[in-house]
């Protein structure tokens, strides 16, 4: 059996799960995440399986980024907000191996200051400059 028969996230674009749909077209679905960080937050999904961004092909990532700004802008205005913040787990905090982006609207003082990652200065200059080389050597 393969994944997609058993996922969640397949199931839900298929509509063999319910779910509280808010945006879809032939290459992605939006819906309402059933344990929001604040109410309209909600997950854009491709509905072919794809685990994680780097498993989604080229060809398909303008329309669907294209749908993640459309959300963006929706959930900003239709929930009153100020702001989104817009993020993708992979593999790690991923609970769920469909690649989905999460759209949560932002407001100042909302509680969310600084939640998921204390942010750190980089030892010194050497540490940063072997990050910097790593990642290009990678792309290359
Ligand atoms: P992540 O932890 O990044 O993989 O986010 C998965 C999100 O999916 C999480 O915020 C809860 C949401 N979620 C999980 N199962 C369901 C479901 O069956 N329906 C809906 N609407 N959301 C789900």
């Amino acid at each position: 059996m393969g994944s997609e028969s058993v996922c969640k996230f397949c199931q839900i674009a298929s509509q063999a799960l319910p779910s509280y749909i808010v945006f879809e077209d032939s290459v992605s679905l939006a819906f309402l995440d059933n344990r929001p960080l604040f109410p309209g937050h909600v997950l854009l999904i491709p509905r072919q399986h794809f685990e994680t961004l780097t498993d989604f092909p080229p060809d398909l990532s303008g329309g669907f980024f294209r749908n993640v700004q459309l959300l963006a802008q929706a959930v900003e205005q239709g929930m009153g907000a100020e702001g989104t913040f817009v993020a993708i787990n992979n593999k790690v905090s991923q609970s769920v191996p469909h690649l989905h982006v999460h759209i949560v609207p932002r407001r100042k003082k909302d509680g969310l200051r600084g939640f998921f990652w204390p942010r750190n200065a980089y030892k010194d200059e050497e540490q940063m400059k072997e990050a910097q080389a790593a990642i290009r050597k990678a792309i290359r």
